[in-house]
């Protein structure tokens, strides 16, 4: 893989953390512009975007946040904007589709099933409000949910938008589930793939899943009909899936979505923090970053 482009996408904030886990995290419209445009300054060439309550810090659907928000970045910078259509705990299908039916974006995430997926693990501390010891507890008792009847539709939400899905793979399943919607005729292909490794109830973040996943994809959709990308959650999961990656031919995700370690014993201070990390370790690998005109082209977009 020597010498070949390797694109990067930061994940701002995410859905599936509660602000008190680090002061990093981005949480007012201008906290995820500033922190998508460094991202972007730092090399990333997409930034996936979720918003929060700009009060309360919760994760939010509200079409007039993502609205503003993916708005201003597209002004600052030229990076892909990919909103999410994943959203965060106890948000509708229809909640979450909006942002594309609406705003019609480049991209947009495209989740591959339904699963556990729990947060109630998360260290509390005594600074957290009382809505967010709920947010993580209730993970407890909570299914993220994907039905076959909303991918399918969903589905069709993306092509009547122009928008290309970057499907969302958290499990081996998930990729059987794609295949379904392919053999419906409901998928475009090439696609991009995102293997989302860590998340407690769905796969692990280990070399051996992420080879698995792999080579499910090569063997259902044949290794040139997409491109793939690694989010590993957590430390230090997310920088050892994006060095496999690296070696394997894929692209990189890393983002205080999934991660909020730079370093085992150091928080990172902001996003670009740990785009600077990811691409140092495609340089000692040897691959070329990519930005965001020849993400655009490796993706197939325009
Ligand atoms: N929150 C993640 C673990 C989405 O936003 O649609 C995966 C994700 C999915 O980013
Ligand atoms: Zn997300």
């Amino acid at each position: 893989m020597s010498g070949e482009p390797v694109f990067l996408s930061c994940a701002i904030t995410g859905g599936m953390s509660v602000p008190s886990q680090s002061a990093a995290i981005p949480v007012t419209p201008d906290e995820i512009v500033d922190s998508a445009v460094g991202a972007a300054a730092a090399g990333a060439a997409i930034v996936h975007i979720h918003v929060r309550d700009p009060a309360s810090g919760k994760p939010s659907p509200d079409l007039e946040l993502f609205r503003d928000v993916l708005t201003r970045i597209g002004e600052r910078c030229d990076a892909i904007v990919q909103p999410t259509t994943g959203g965060g705990v106890g948000m509708t299908i229809e909640e979450r589709a909006r942002v594309v039916t609406e705003l019609r974006p480049e991209m947009a995430t495209f989740n591959c099933g339904s699963f556990n997926f729990g947060i109630f693990k998360v260290r509390r501390r005594p600074e957290m409000e009382p809505w967010e010891v709920e947010y993580l507890e209730g993970t407890r008792d909570y299914v993220f949910r994907n039905t076959f009847a909303e991918m399918e539709r969903l589905s069709e939400l993306f092509r009547e938008a122009g928008t290309k899905p970057e499907y969302e793979c958290y499990d081996a399943g998930h990729l059987h589930n794609l295949a379904y919607l392919a053999d419906a005729g409901l998928v475009d292909f090439p696609i991009h793939l995102q293997f989302v490794l860590g998340v407690l109830g769905a796969n692990a973040a280990t070399l051996e899943q992420l080879v698995h996943m792999h080579q499910t994809a090569v063997s259902l959709f044949g290794a040139e009909r997409f491109t793939w990308c690694t989010a590993g959650v957590g430390y230090p999961a997310e920088f050892h899936l994006a060095a496999a990656a690296l070696i394997m031919g894929g692209h990189m995700r890393v983002g205080l979505e999934d991660n909020l370690r730079v370093e085992r014993d150091r928080r990172a201070a902001s996003n670009a923090e740990l785009v600077d990390k990811a691409f140092a370790l495609a340089r000692l690998l040897d691959r070329e970053p990519a930005g965001p005109s020849e993400a655009r082209d490796l993706l197939g977009l325009r």
